[in-house]
């Protein structure tokens, strides 16, 4: 298929009426940081050198439980999400990665789609397994549990989808698997915790036996929902557990919207680098619970602090730098692309901002008790505004100077909106 981009000529144009501004800022801000000690040079190539995976879901208008509310213009396929995510890429620079979902992103012709990613400056990350829903036609229903079913042919199937979602991502040039489960239990009594985590690691152990060698096999955590008196794997305790068991390519996801609303996620970061099982992220924000909000948008203090303990983990050689960093968030209010765009910057931004901590200083602060000169080191940092090295670094990399302001002078939705009329009411599209 034909793919739109925003055109080159259209970003460079609107950049021309932004750069002087943006490299008298630059300038600024790198005079600010140089009396810290700091180049801020050297900091924007780490910026440059920073990605974050978009999900291929993330291009949708999502929903809640009580409705969805189409967006004009949204993604039908996989290919028109792959035309979404480069639209996002093209404009900022640091997504140049799709981590998909099956069996929603299915088609037959994977090669192609890899080609058509490749085309597009795009490559596929984490593929993600589905067995919370069933698929219309399903034999077996998932309606009581699926890689922790009681019906041994239940799990089956839910292990057979797994390793099919390993050969698709082969196919694509994945090399990660991530596993949530909705499994779990409504009421007190209606499982035994220990023989449904039993039954987890048995299957686990399966899908685990299935992954290539260059592979990593991420478990996703998550307190409740859909389940809501108990899930299987609801903690990171239970995910270190079950990495642990199944070996070292299995890992710890940590959706940052799967925790209770007081956890301190930044500890359990800094926990599971510690002990190299740390494998990546889904960022979202959230106040209340798994609301799947635009990454930094409620609380960017701890989006910032979950970034000082990856800073902290690299400079122990914990091995953090191939993390798998993707955002998984719903848009029920926004343009996907501008949420994703607004994301993927808070997130590099958060990096950023953990980059120019004065480590030093911090340590020795911590190894002296000096509480206050600690905290203020993290509040120093956090508080210096990172937009103009952010900025720079996308245009360096012939990006967008203002990506949302560029999208909408170049009328995309509106033009996707002609030419992808809503397909019977229904779209492949968004979490609902
Ligand atoms: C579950 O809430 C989750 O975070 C998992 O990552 C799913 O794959 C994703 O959302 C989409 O439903
Ligand atoms: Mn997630």
């Amino acid at each position: 298929m034909p793919f739109s981009r925003i055109s080159s000529d259209l970003i460079g144009s609107e950049n021309a009426t932004r750069l002087a501004a943006l490299q008298e800022d630059y300038e600024f801000l790198g005079r600010k940081l140089a009396r810290r000690g700091l180049s801020i040079d050297r900091i924007k190539e780490r910026v440059k050198a920073f990605t974050v995976a978009i999900p291929s879901w993330g291009v949708g208008a999502g929903g809640t439980r009580f409705a969805r509310f189409p967006l004009a213009g949204e993604p039908r396929s996989v290919w028109e999400k792959l035309e979404d995510c480069s639209v996002v890429q093209d404009l900022g620079r640091n997504t140049p990665c799709i981590s998909i979902h099956f069996p929603w992103d299915w088609t037959d012709d994977l090669k192609g789609l890899r080609q058509a990613a490749v085309q597009l400056g795009l490559h596929f990350g984490p593929v993600n397994s589905n067995t919370f829903q069933d698929r219309p036609g399903a034999e077996l229903s998932y309606k009581y549990g699926s890689l922790t079913h009681t019906d041994r042919h239940v799990q089956e199937q839910a292990i057979a989808h797994n390793r099919a979602c390993i050969e698709g991502g082969v196919a694509l040039g994945s090399k990660a698997l991530t596993v949530w489960i909705g499994d779990g239990t409504n009421f007190p009594g209606q499982q035994d915790f220990t023989a449904s985590f039993d039954r987890y690691l048995e299957s686990a152990e399966k899908i685990y036996a299935a992954l290539p060698g260059d592979w990593t096999l991420l478990i996703e955590h998550k307190l409740y929902e859909p389940a809501f008196y108990s899930t299987v794997i609801q903690d990171w305790g239970t995910s270190y557990i079950a990495a642990t068991h199944l070996g070292d390519r299995a890992k710890c996801l940590v959706d940052l919207g799967h925790h209770a609303p007081t956890v301190n996620i930044e500890m359990i970061v800094a926990r599971l680098a510690r002990f190299g099982k740390l494998g990546g992220f889904h960022f979202n924000d959230s106040k209340y619970g798994d609301d799947d909000l635009d990454a930094g948008s409620i609380d960017p203090f701890r989006l910032f602090l979950i970034f000082n303990e990856l800073v902290e983990a690299d400079l122990r050689g914990s091995g953090v730098a191939s993390l798998e960093h993707m955002i998984d968030q719903s848009h029920n209010a926004t343009d996907p692309i501008e949420s994703l765009l607004l994301s993927a910057e808070a997130i590099a931004g958060a990096y950023a901002r953990a980059l120019i901590v004065d480590r030093d200083t911090l340590h020795g602060a911590q190894a002296g008790n000096d509480v206050i000169m600690a905290r203020e080191q993290l509040r120093t940092a956090y508080e210096t505004p990172m937009g103009p090295v952010l900025a720079m670094a996308r245009y360096e990399s012939g990006g967008a100077i203002d990506p949302v302001a560029v999208f909408r002078v170049s009328g995309y939705r509106e033009d996707r909106a002609r030419d992808r009329p809503a397909e019977g009411g229904a779209t492949s599209a968004g979490i609902v």
